[in-house]
């Protein structure tokens, strides 16, 4: 087992999956909207302090989430669903449908899991419930009401940890990302968003 040391200021935990891969593959759709604008407005939304509490008290946890909801960007405000992204470029990543998603957006996970199956990710987006995870898609749900999804990378048979062996620790970096990973979740939302959305509704 490698000795793991706690991050510092000089040497934090670099978070290439948690939390900057979310972050790649939005800026990277950012790009493709401005080249070629799709069918339907995309709001991308970057939320930090997701991690700021104590283990085990999520009191302080979420916290651009919850600024963000309880200030949302214009009166009214009512996108149709939402769809966050934690911990999506990691190597050999499996998605299980996660449970407060399908709680709160059953229909929305479902058809994410279908369009993967379709454009071959099923190995990436796989059949199978996972745990429910406290994360940013929570605080949406309850607070704005708007259908929210969370696709994240976590194991709900493992014995030890359900997040992955470099999740926290200074070994989250680069050398754990994998292109597939990233392509996979990628070209997966960018059909639902380009063909799978009904404009006329
Ligand atoms: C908690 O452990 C509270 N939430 C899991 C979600 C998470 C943590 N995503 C990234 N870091
Ligand atoms: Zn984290």
């Amino acid at each position: 087992m490698p000795i793991k040391t706690l991050p510092t200021k000089t040497n934090p935990y670099l978070g290439a999956d948690d939390g900057a891969s979310g972050v790649g593959v939005l800026l990277e759709f950012a790009r493709l909207f401005k080249k070629n604008p799709p069918p339907i407005g995309v709001d991308i939304v970057l939320f930090d302090g997701e991690d700021y509490g104590k283990e085990g008290d999520l009191s302080k946890y979420f916290l651009g989430s919850r600024h963000w909801a309880k200030n949302p960007p214009v009166e009214g405000y009512s996108p149709r669903f939402s769809i966050l992204l934690d911990m999506v470029g990691g190597r050999n990543a499996r998605f299980p449908k996660e449970g407060y998603s399908m709680q709160f957006a059953p229909a929305l996970v479902n058809e994410v899991w279908s369009i993967a199956k379709g454009e071959g990710f099923d190995e990436l987006f796989i059949q199978e419930m996972g745990n429910k995870i406290s994360d940013d898609h929570v605080v949406i749900n309850r607070i704005l009401g708007i259908p929210t999804i969370d696709i994240i990378r976590h194991n709900p048979n493992s014995k030890n940890s359900q997040f992955a062996p470099y999740w926290h620790t200074h070994d989250d970096d680069l050398s754990i990302i994998s292109k597939k990973t990233l392509d996979g979740v990628g070209q997966t939302l960018l059909q639902l968003i380009y063909n799978r959305v009904n404009v006329s509704e």
